[in-house]
């Protein structure tokens, strides 16, 4: 029985040995250790000895259990260490390893001019503000003096959500909204997406985008007009640039104009560029119609104001020669990143 003993502790220690994981020890906990396993039947044997036989073996016995529990825990302490390591080499990261580049968005064409736009005027005072793009036919049209039979209003250009609920088809709303609620001097500029309802070409869009300025204050004139749209011209083209003011009519404003700055291809001449017409065309203005004014709680007798308004596309496509519409809002990356 002795032998039996000592062949099972030499054997366990050899299987420890050779364990390669977790699994491979608990295995040889249970084959020599567990309740069926080989030393317990050994000593399950030990009624079969003599009284004198009985303590030896059984002391034998409590060691060679002893023994394997002790390597048993000493192979398992090593096994741990050695598979955290293992683990430890495969998930370091190699910190000189190349990055991966990311690719960076680009500002828009559209975002670049009307950023150069929003400059140029808060350099000059005036703030930017905001309205919503669904909007209420009275804020669209009546309040802007546009009544009911003008053709502005026809339902080929405008989208209706409902009789009273349109897409706004310019900016001004914003501007009767913060004239509603603020009292003058104002100055601000509203640009953002306008709708109307065409056909989509090189020169013709559903959505564009617009920029429209207001200043209402005390003894504003016609001068006001008139000074502040030029410095904003030459901010935007050089202050070597030439504007004219031309008579126009918008229903909104009185009297109103629109403003051209010399083509600075043939200086007045005449050109491909300008189509001949040695001007080009860059907004239109005017002093805000009374009746707007009054629309919006503002007395005319007391305040004045002046307005403009642009489409934003044409001045882009004018800085970058670009040639078709459809190019700003097809988000082709070959077209958005050359800007
Ligand atoms: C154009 C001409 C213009 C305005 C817009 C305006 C706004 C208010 C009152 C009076 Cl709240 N006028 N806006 C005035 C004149 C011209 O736009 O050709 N836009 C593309």
């Amino acid at each position: 029985m002795k032998a039996q003993l000592e062949a099972i502790e030499k054997k366990a220690f050899e299987e420890l040995t050779a364990a390669q994981d977790l699994k491979d020890l608990d295995a040889v906990r249970v084959k020599y250790l567990g309740k069926k396993g080989e030393l317990t039947a050994i000593l399950k044997q030990m009624g079969k000895l003599s009284a004198e036989e009985r303590p030896v073996i059984g002391q034998l016995a409590n060691q060679v259990r002893a023994q394997i529990e002790e390597r048993l825990e000493e192979t398992k302490t090593n096994l741990e260490a050695h598979l955290l390591d293992q683990r430890l080499a495969t998930e370091t990261l190699d910190v000189t390893m190349p990055g991966k580049r990311s690719v960076l968005g680009k500002k828009h064409p559209i975002t670049i001019v009307l950023d150069e736009l929003k400059e140029i005027f808060i350099g000059m005072g005036f703030d930017v503000a905001q309205g919503p793009e669904v909007e209420l036919d009275y804020y669209n049209f009546e309040a802007l003096n546009i009544p009911k039979d003008h053709p502005a209003r026809d339902t080929q250009d405008t989208f209706y959500i409902n009789d009273n609920v349109v897409l706004r088809t310019q900016t001004s709303p914003i501007q009767i909204r913060v004239m509603e609620k603020q009292k003058p001097p104002i100055r601000i500029i509203a640009p953002g997406r306008v709708y109307r309802s065409d056909a989509l070409d090189a020169t013709h869009s559903p959505l564009f985008h617009q920029v429209e300025g207001l200043v209402v204050d005390k003894n504003i004139t016609m001068a006001d007009l008139k000074g502040t749209l030029e410095v904003f011209v030459k901010r935007l083209y050089g202050e070597e640039s030439v504007v004219r003011f031309r008579p126009h009519h918008f229903p909104f404003t009185e009297p109103s104009a629109e403003l051209d700055v010399q083509c600075f291809n043939c200086h007045g001449e005449g050109c491909r560029l300008c189509k001949g017409e040695g001007w080009i065309e860059i907004l239109g203005c005017g002093m805000v119609h009374p009746k707007v004014l009054e629309n919006c709680g503002i007395d005319p007798e007391e305040y004045s104001g002046f307005a403009f308004g642009m489409g934003l596309e044409r001045l882009v496509m004018r800085r970058y020669n670009i040639d078709d519409l459809r190019l700003f809002y097809e988000n082709d990356a070959r077209f958005l990143n050359q800007f």
